[in-house]
């Protein structure tokens, strides 16, 4: 696996490209352009200066999160195809710059939820909580609990141009079923992967976060099923998947170490995080831990090793320690994903060092 870590970019992110540089085993930097919206062009340049700048600091940014996809396309207008075009042409100005993995989702109007940004754990830390009771009711309530905790943030998924549009995007997805979204992301994947394969560069679907529909909205990718389906609209090894245990864990029923065994070969970026589910299914980010949380993050690694993998992986969301809150964006703090980073590496190394005994045995 190659190690990765979020970066969103210079004067955007409290953590610098310094600071990720003494975080041990770290390979990869995945970026974005975050000030681009959804259906916009991306310039050469602007790339280039972003390769530019992590290549200086000694890793590469093979992989891009995100290039967000524009609602049109999810809704399946007539006006989706001069918004493929753009993808494309994105795609390529990527690829040209050395780009290997697209991140992206497909998820209605809403990317991640959560009811709580600064939830307080018992050990003094806080984290992203979510509470099922807290999204039965007004969407807008929700996006302004999410912006007003973002603070100076600007949060991907929820660019206060289109929360402001809300009550319009929701009459849009309206009568848009699961169907329906699995049939707009063929017709999408059908028209870009011809160019991932000519250009060489893996598309990878982040699940749905959390793993299930939110106000009525269709939610296509959460569950082995869900993800069999998906891989199967367009077979090729270029349309495969983010495979974040984070989002797929809030669903108990989800054994995650067994989708990855299933799917390995169509994974090209590993997000891990842990997450505690309590009884009634409201669910906190723990530490990357196993036994702090419900998803078994030394099986969900031995999943990977078994199978040799070689692909990007990233600790995901991380609690907020030391006060840091104060100054990072929700989920990305440093400190508790770097720890994340060591502990992987830690059961990773061991690993390799097992295969290693056995084979000599
Ligand atoms: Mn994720």
């Amino acid at each position: 696996m190659k190690m990765s870590w979020r970066w969103y970019g210079e004067g955007n992110d409290s953590i610098t490209l310094d600071h990720i540089r003494q975080i041990p085993g770290m390979e990869t930097i995945v970026w974005s352009l975050h000030d681009k919206v959804a259906g916009e062009v991306w310039e050469e340049e602007r790339i280039k200066e972003v390769m530019d700048l992590i290549k200086s600091k000694g890793f590469n940014g093979d992989v891009v999160e995100s290039v967000n996809v524009h609602d049109d396309i999810k809704l399946g207008l007539p006006s989706r195809d001069k918004y493929i075009d753009i993808y494309i042409d994105t795609i390529k100005k990527l690829s040209r710059a050395g780009v290997k993995v697209i991140c992206y989702n497909f998820m209605p109007v809403f990317d991640w939820t959560r009811t709580d940004l600064y939830k307080e754990l018992p050990d003094g830390s806080n984290a992203l909580f979510y509470e099922k009771d807290a999204i039965t009711h007004d969407p807008n309530e929700m996006a302004q609990r999410i912006l007003k905790g973002a603070g100076k943030f600007t949060m991907p998924g929820w660019e206060p141009e289109r929360m402001a549009k809300l009550d319009e995007l929701f009459k849009s997805y309206e009568g848009i079923t699961e169907d329906i979204l699995f049939g707009n992301l063929q017709y999408f994947l059908e028209r870009i992967i011809p160019t991932c394969e000519e250009y060489d560069v893996k598309m990878a679907i982040h699940p749905d976060d959390p793993p299930w529909p939110i106000f009525g909205l269709p939610r296509i990718i959460r569950s082995r099923d869900h993800i069999k389906r998906f891989l199967d609209l367009v077979d090729s090894p270029y349309s495969g998947l983010t495979l974040c245990t984070g989002s797929l864990g809030p669903n108990l029923l989800n054994d995650i170490p067994a989708i990855i065994r299933e799917f390995h070969n169509r994974i090209h970026f590993a997000h891990i995080r842990n997450v505690k589910v309590f009884e009634n299914g409201d669910f906190i980010e723990v530490s990357h831990r196993g036994k702090d949380g419900n998803v078994d993050v030394y099986e969900v690694l031995k999943a990977y090793h078994d199978n040799g993998f070689t692909g990007y992986v990233r600790p995901d969301h991380g609690r907020h320690l030391w006060g840091e809150e104060k100054d990072c964006r929700p989920g990305y703090g440093l400190y508790d994903r770097a720890m994340g980073v060591m502990y992987m590496l830690g059961v990773w190394d061991s690993l390799d060092k097992f295969k290693a005994e056995k084979a000599n045995q």
